[in-house]
């Protein structure tokens, strides 16, 4: 009976790593054990934010991140469970977090030839409210562990090897792309295994669902503007398009890539370059949306060739199915 074959044979992640490794026969496991560490930062936060509510995590820690914002506990223990998995993971040599200003150099007995850029806990104000959130990553690799600088971090998109992120929500998902399409697995608690659930990922060539914060509009730039109101009212005749917005990225293009459709975080007059930012949420989610068939777009290129300048920089994205994403990009080419 093939259910029943499915539940005898699982398809781990780490087995479907080691899988995808042996098509590169010069590769010595070094991608495996960093993806293991990963998977157990994963984790970790997976089991913290299921009990936040019960081990009274939740609540300031009295610190404030780089952008300014008010840490939550559950940042800041994301943050350090991540940081101290990569490095002893003996596979890395920068990581890039959200929560700290600086580049983190790993010591040099414990370089890898990988780079690591990261949000640990993207979506923080729906934390007290039990809504999703995810963790967000993108690996590079450096050319010389042992003359590492920030250029290795300061790299077009196009140069990423890997990426992912892993939501929590009402099941525990960890989305990955290793350039060779896009693969989901979701944590069997039993096992404490993230199992091949969602092989292959295509996002629809074209959704129905359009996913924005609105709030926002009187800020915003012509095409956008546009853009919005003919999901509203389409001039071809077809049903207005549903509008879905979370306001944690991660849930927010979770669904984008399963369901179809276009996620829009665009400039506005008080935010000229949006809000998110290219080293750990543009460039990661704008990798898997490729790798799934879909687009993503600054409004002016394609997202994965930004160049970033710093580590923290900032870059309008629309992204999503490939139809909605020519869309916006006809847009922006006819009214900019
Ligand atoms: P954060 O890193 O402070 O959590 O902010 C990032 C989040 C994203 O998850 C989400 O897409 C966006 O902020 C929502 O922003 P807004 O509240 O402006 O709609
Ligand atoms: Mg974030």
């Amino acid at each position: 009976h093939a259910a029943e074959a499915q539940r005898t044979d699982l398809m781990t992640i780490t087995r479907h790593v080691l899988n995808e490794q042996s098509r590169h026969p010069e590769s010595r496991g070094d991608f495996t054990i960093l993806l293991s560490h990963i998977v157990l930062g994963c984790k970790f936060v997976a089991a913290a934010v299921n009990k936040a509510g019960l081990a009274k995590l939740i609540g300031l820690a009295g610190e404030t991140n780089v952008q300014g914002e008010e840490q939550k506990k559950l940042d800041v223990l994301s943050n350090e469970v991540f940081v101290k998995a990569l490095v002893s993971s003996g596979r890395t040599c920068v990581l890039v977090s959200e929560e700290n200003e600086e580049a983190i150099f790993v010591d040099p007995a414990l370089r890898g030839k990988y780079c690591v850029c990261f949000d640990p806990l993207d979506g923080s104000s729906n934390i007290d409210c039990g809504v999703s959130i995810g963790t967000i990553f993108g690996i590079y690799m450096v050319k010389d562990k042992d003359n590492v600088t920030l250029e290795d971090v300061l790299q077009p998109g196009t140069n990423m090897l890997a990426a992912g992120y892993c939501m929590y929500g009402s099941s525990c998902t960890l989305v990955l792309s290793t350039g060779n399409g896009v693969n989901g697995f979701t944590l069997d608690p039993s096992l404490g295994e993230f199992i091949l659930t969602h092989p292959n990922i295509k996002i629809p060539r074209k959704g129905k669902i359009y996913s924005v914060n609105e709030g926002n509009a009187k800020n915003w730039d012509g095409p956008t503007a546009k853009f919005v109101e003919k999901c509203k009212y389409p001039e071809d005749g077809s049903p207005p398009r549903s509008l879905r917005y979370i306001g944690s990225m991660v849930a927010d293009v979770h669904r984008t890539l399963l369901y179809g459709g276009i996620f829009l975080y665009p400039a506005d007059q008080k935010s000229p370059n949006g809000k998110l930012r290219v080293l750990y949420e543009v460039f990661p989610m704008s990798f898997l949306m490729e790798q799934a068939g879909g687009q993503a777009f600054t409004g002016k290129q394609r997202a994965l060739e930004l160049a970033p300048a710093k580590l923290h920089d900032r870059s309008p994205v629309f992204l999503g199915s490939y139809d909605d994403v020519e869309e916006i990009k006809a847009l922006y080419a006819s009214m900019s």
